[in-house]
């Protein structure tokens, strides 16, 4: 059930009170990933079906010449040996769910009879049944409860079972018309009846995995990320489209930022079975978050910087830049703070994610007795490409250009200029590679946890990043 219900999961989320606003992240089923979506369902019914279970029938029939016979077929050996469900279809209803067509099923049965008749004859054998041109309809409908947690059902339930042909085996021929009859008719509708109902349990227990699912996705100690949808699910004649917040948010503490998203939509792709569109607003979010929390800060110690570079971090290789500092402070080890000014922000452009900075930088010697003093501090306005790589979302920064300019010197007028090259070597060193740390760990998509994703192609939109993929499930 954990399969069907996470393909039904990609569908449905729910619609709480921020309807309306514009989405973060775009999700599209297409026809494709419903397709997939209708094997994994079809395995699933095959299991359940073989659960059937069919009831004793017992009874008695006057058969002339004899008189009254007794009967019964027992139920604890009618067992479901086989079931085929050879052809299924389904489509897409639009406004209202998905529609599940099965035909030319069959399920094979076999039992155990027993007769009496005449007061003390008895007789016995076992019997094979196949219950073929079975036929079923439903329709998946898609809603949302009042928590809006999202709620599947199965509506317009019909079942039909074309023929049912018996062979039996053992005791006297005469006894098989009788049986034939009763077969044919009792036991082809008892499983008719049986099988809507079990399509509407197998629906109905995705339930309370959707309940569980979780619309609050934790990222890492400072953020989390919310999926939840901004408008209902829109099932077209192509695709069911969902709209979801996509926002991070510091945990525990649901701030909204400045900005809002800015409309977009999905190309109308349909190779992939699903696509995922993420906007800048949602990577801005995150550039938010972290700068609330206080995470967009670095302390550059020269431990940081390879051993195998000419520049340390101490006051005789800045002095060279700056001759005043090795005269003031000579000898001593020096320190880094990089603080965001603000938020860091991307653009997306086709085939480009930009991630603009604006940091202080405020440099330090550090005095035997371990009292850091301040020796001058720069403002920079940073800018660097981002490359996504690999299926997750995640990625590595390169710098483009800084541009630095004096805060405040405590150490006498100096030329910033002097500093562009050991600074672009510590900004490299140290902060794009604890960036790099973080954009690696990228951060989970809506419900794909028990998804693999393959053939996934990532592009990069104007405003979005685009991820097409089919998915997987190993299960
Ligand atoms: C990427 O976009 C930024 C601005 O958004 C621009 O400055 C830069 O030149 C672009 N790079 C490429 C390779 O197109
Ligand atoms: C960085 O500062 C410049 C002005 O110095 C400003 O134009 C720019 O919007 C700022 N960028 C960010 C990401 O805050
Ligand atoms: C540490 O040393 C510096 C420089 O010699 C001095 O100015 C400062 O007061 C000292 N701090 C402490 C806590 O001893
Ligand atoms: C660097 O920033 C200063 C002040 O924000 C600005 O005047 C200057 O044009 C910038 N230089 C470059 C190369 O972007
Ligand atoms: C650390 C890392 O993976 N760096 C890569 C970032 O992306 C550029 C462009 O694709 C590569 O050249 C770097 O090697």
């Amino acid at each position: 059930m954990l399969s069907l219900c996470c393909v039904l999961a990609l569908l449905v989320l729910s619609c709480p009170e921020i309807c309306g606003t514009n989405a973060g992240v775009k999700v599209k089923l297409t026809q494709k990933g419903l397709e997939y979506g209708r094997q994994i369902g079809v395995t699933t019914l095959l299991d359940q079906f073989k659960t059937i279970k069919v009831p004793d029938f017992s009874g008695s029939e006057e058969v002339s010449p004899i008189g009254k016979v007794s009967y019964s077929l027992t139920g604890s050996e009618i067992k479901v040996i086989n079931v085929g469900l050879p052809q299924s279809e389904v489509a897409l209803v639009p406004g209202t769910g998905v529609s599940l067509t099965i035909s030319n099923a069959y399920i094979n049965l076999h039992g155990d009879w027993r007769v009496k008749y005449l007061g003390i004859i008895s007789d016995s054998g076992c019997f094979d049944l196949v219950v073929s041109e079975l036929s079923i309809s439903t329709t998946v409908t898609i809603q949302s409860d009042d928590t809006g947690h999202p709620v599947v059902s199965s509506a317009n339930c019909a079942a039909s079972a074309g023929q049912a042909s018996v062979t039996f085996h053992g005791g006297a021929s005469w006894l098989y018309n009788l049986f034939s009859s009763y077969i044919d008719d009792a036991l082809r509708s008892v499983l008719q009846r049986k099988i809507c109902p079990l399509i509407s349990d197998a629906i109905h227990n995705l339930n309370p995995y959707l309940k569980a699912l979780n619309v609050l996705a934790k990222v890492n100690q400072y953020a989390e990320i919310e999926y939840s949808m901004v408008e209902s699910p829109v099932i077209s004649t192509s695709s069911i489209d969902l709209s979801l917040k996509g926002e991070f948010y510091n945990i525990g503490e649901h701030k909204e930022p400045l900005f809002a998203p800015t409309p977009f939509s999905l190309p109308p792709d349909e190779s992939n079975m699903l696509y995922m569109g993420i906007s800048a607003f949602t990577a801005n979010s995150a550039g938010f978050v972290y700068n609330n929390a206080g995470a967009l800060s670095l302390r550059i110690t020269d431990d940081m910087i390879p051993s195998s570079s000419p520049f340390r971090l101490n006051t005789k290789t800045f002095g060279t830049f700056i001759p005043q500092i090795a005269k003031q402070y000579p000898d001593l080890m020096m320190e880094l703070l990089v603080k965001a000014a603000t938020a860091p922000t991307v653009t997306f452009t086709p085939n480009n994610l930009t991630l603009q900075a604006n940091a202080t930088i405020t440099a330090y010697a550090i005095q035997p007795n371990t009292t850091l003093t301040t020796l001058f501090n720069l403002n920079v306005d940073a800018s660097g490409q981002i490359y996504v790589t690999g299926v997750k979302v995640a990625g590595n920064l390169t710098l483009n250009t800084v541009n630095m300019t004096l805060g405040a010197s405590y150490i006498g007028p100096f030329e910033v200029k002097s500093l562009d090259s050991i600074f672009q070597m510590v900004l490299k060193a140290a902060v794009i590679a604890e960036v790099n740390d973080l954009l690696q760990q990228g951060f989970p998509l809506p419900a794909i946890g028990e998804l693999n994703l393959v053939n996934t192609q990532l592009v990069i939109m104007k405003d979005y990043l685009l991820i097409g993929t089919d998915i997987h499930f190993t299960a």
